[in-house]
C-alpha cells in the first residue's frame, strides 16, 4: 500500500491512526511527519521519496543478514502452505520448532538445553522472571524473589520486563513498577560513575556493587542478576575486562542464577553465537529475540540451563505460563533458515576476523575530531561520545539535543545511527563489506564537522 500512496498522504494517515513506541506524539505530529520507509535491499533502506540509505542499526539491532533475503521469503512460504500455525500446548507438537530447539541448544552454552519460545524480548524475559522465581519456588526457598539488575539496562516494556530495566523514564509509565527488583551502577566507564580509576579497576567497583546490594538485601532473598553482556539501548556500554568474571564469581559465591539478556547481543553480534561464550559467563538463563529470524518475523524465547529444567521436571504440576505464538511454525522456519546462512556464510566468524576489526578502524578514525569524547566498540556495535571538552569529559547542556542534531546530519547523508542522549550508537548488520564501511566513514566525518558547525560556540575553547 505504502508505495501507492504519497508521502504527505501516508504521514497524515500515519497521525490520524498510528500510534508508535517510545514518541512524543505531538511533536511527531507536526511537520514534517515520520519518514517512510517502504523497502529493504541489503545493507540499505529505501524511503518513500526514493532515498537510499545506509543502515547502520540494522533494522533496530535486528537485521543481522539483511534486508531482501529471499531464502528467508521462500522458507515462510512453504511453511505458510505446510501448517501456517498450530499451537504448542495441550501436548502437541510440530516440526519446526523440534528442530529449531535442538538447533539453539546446539549453539548455547553446553548446560542451556531446553527452549521455551515467544515472540518479542519483553515476553522472553517475562518467562525468565516468572522462571527464575518459580523456581526458587520449587527448590524450597520462595523467599528469594529479589531480581538485581542495572541502571540504563533495557528489558522490554511490558511492565515485568519494564520493571527489570532500569530507565527511570521507563519506571515512569509503568505506575506500579513491580516490586522486587534492585538496580545498580552500570559498568560505563565513561559515564557519571567514573571517578578516575582505570578501566580495570571500574569494572571491579562496579561488579562489587552487585556484591553489597546482595548484601542489603540479604542474599537469602535474592533469586538472580540479570544484564545484558553490552548495554544496547542504555548506549553500547562495553564492560571493562574485569567486570563480568567478577559478576560470575560474585554470582557463585551466593548461589543466585545469573540471567544474560541477549537480545542485542545473540546471534553473532559480538562475533560469537552469544555474548555469554564472548564473555566466558556461564549464565543459566539466556533470553533473546531480534536478530533470531533477522527480524523477518517476530520470534524469542528463553534458553533454560539445566538446573533449572531438573527442578521443573521434578515437579508434578503445570508451569501456567506461555503464548499464543510460543514457537509459532513459520517464525522457527525462518529462524531455522536464518541460522543456515549465517552458518553457511561464516557470518559470526566474520565478525571476529573481519567486520568487527573494520568497525573499530573506522570509529576510531574519529578519536581526535574535537567532538567526540570516546569512541569504542566491540565486535558489531559501536559508539562515539559527543562531548564539550574532550580532557574533562564534561557534556553539553540539555542532554540529547546535540546527539539529535548529529542523528540528522547522518540522516540527511543517507545514513543511520542512533542517538542515545549524546552518545551515538551503531548496530551495522553482519553482511556490512569495504563499500559500506567506507560509504559509513565518509558520512560520519561529514555529518559529525557540520554537528561541530552548529554548536562551536558550546565547546571549551
Ligand atoms: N532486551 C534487550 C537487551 C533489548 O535490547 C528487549 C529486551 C525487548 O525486546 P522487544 O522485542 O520486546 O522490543 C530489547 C529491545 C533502542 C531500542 O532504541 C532497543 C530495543 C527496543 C526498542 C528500541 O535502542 N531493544
Amino acid at each position: 500500500m505504502s508505495n501507492r500512496l504519497q508521502t504527505a498522504q501516508i504521514q497524515q494517515l500515519d497521525s490520524q491512526h498510528h500510534l508508535h513506541p517510545f514518541t512524543t506524539h505531538q511533536t511527531l505530529r507536526a511537520a514534517p511527519g515520520p519518514r517512510v520507509i517502504v523497502k529493504g535491499e541489503g545493507a540499505y533502506v529505501i524511503d518513500s521519496e526514493g532515498n537510499r540509505i545506509l543502515d547502520g542499526m540494522a533494522g533496530l539491532w535486528t537485521t543481522n543478514i539483511g534486508y531482501g533475503n529471499k531464502e528467508l521469503a521462500q522458507a515462510a512460504y512453504d511453511q505458510i502452505m505446510e501448517l501456517p500455525f498450530y499451537n504448542t500446548f495441550f501436548k502437541t507438537t510440530h516440526p519446526p520448532v523440534v528442530e529449531l530447539s535442538r538447533k539453539l541448544a546446539e549453539l548455547a552454552p553446553t548446560h542451556l538445553n531446553q527452549v521455551f519460545f515467544g515472540s518479542s524480548g519483553s515476553e522472553s524475559n517475562d518467562t525468565a522472571i516468572r522462571l527464575i522465581r518459580h523456581y526458587w519456588v520449587l527448590k524450597g526457598e520462595p523467599k528469594r524473589r529479589i531480581i538485581i539488575s542495572r541502571k540504563n539496562a533495557y528489558h522490554g516494556s511490558t511492565i515485568a520486563a519494564g520493571s527489570m530495566g532500569g530507565m527511570s523514564h521507563v519506571h515512569q509509565h509503568s505506575y506500579p513498577v513491580y516490586e522486587g527488583f534492585r538496580h545498580v551502577m552500570d559498568p560505563y566507564w565513561y559515564g557519571d560513575s567514573f571517578t578516575g580509576e582505570s578501566p580495570e579497576e571500574f569494572g571491579l567497583r562496579a561488579a562489587r556493587a552487585l556484591e553489597d546490594e546482595i548484601l542489603r538485601c540479604g542474599p537469602e532473598n535474592v533469586a538472580a542478576f540479570a544484564g545484558e553482556p553490552v548495554q544496547g539501548a542504555g548506549g553500547v556500554k562495553i564492560a571493562p575486562d574485569s567486570y563480568w568474571p567478577e559478576v560470575q564469581r560474585i554470582v557463585d559465591k551466593y548461589g543466585i542464577l545469573l540471567l544474560a539478556d541477549e537480545v542485542i547481543t545473540g546471534f553473532g553480534r559480538l562475533g560469537t553465537w552469544f555474548g555469554s561464550e564472548y564473555y566466558g559467563i556461564r549464565p543459566d538463563l539466556i533470553t533473546f529475540a531480534k536478530a533470531a529470524t533477522s527480524g523477518y518475523v517476530p520470534l524469542s524465547g528463553v534458553l533454560v540451563g539445566d538446573t533449572i529444567v531438573e527442578a521443573l521436571m521434578a515437579e508434578n504440576d503445570d508451569f501456567n505460563h506461555g503464548y499464543t505464538f510460543s514457537g509459532h511454525p513459520v517464525a522457527c522456519a525462518v529462524a531455522l533458515k536464518n541460522l543456515e546462512i549465517m552458518e553457511r556464510d561464516h557470518l559470526v566468524p566474520r565478525v571476529r576476523e573481519t567486520t568487527g576489526p573494520a568497525l573499530a578502524r573506522m570509529l576510531s578514525r574519529f578519536k581526535d575530531h574535537p567532538l567526540v569524547g570516546e569512541a569504542r566498540s566491540i565486535g558489531m556495535m559501536g559508539a562515539i561520545e559527543l562531548v564539550a571538552d574532550k580532557k574533562t569529559r564534561r557534556r553539553f547542556s540539555d542532554p540529547g539535543r546535540i546527539g539529535l542534531i548529529c542523528r540528522d546530519h547522518f540522516f540527511r547523508e543517507g545514513f543511520i545511527m542512533r542517538a542515545v542522549y549524546d552518545t551515538m550508537v551503531c548496530a551495522p548488520p553482519l553482511i556490512w563489506t569495504d563499500a559500506q564501511f567506507e560509504e559509513a566513514s565518509a558520512v560520519i566525518e561529514s555529518a559529525l564537522n557540520k554537528t561541530l558547525q552548529d554548536v562551536k560556540g558550546e565547546l571549551t575553547a
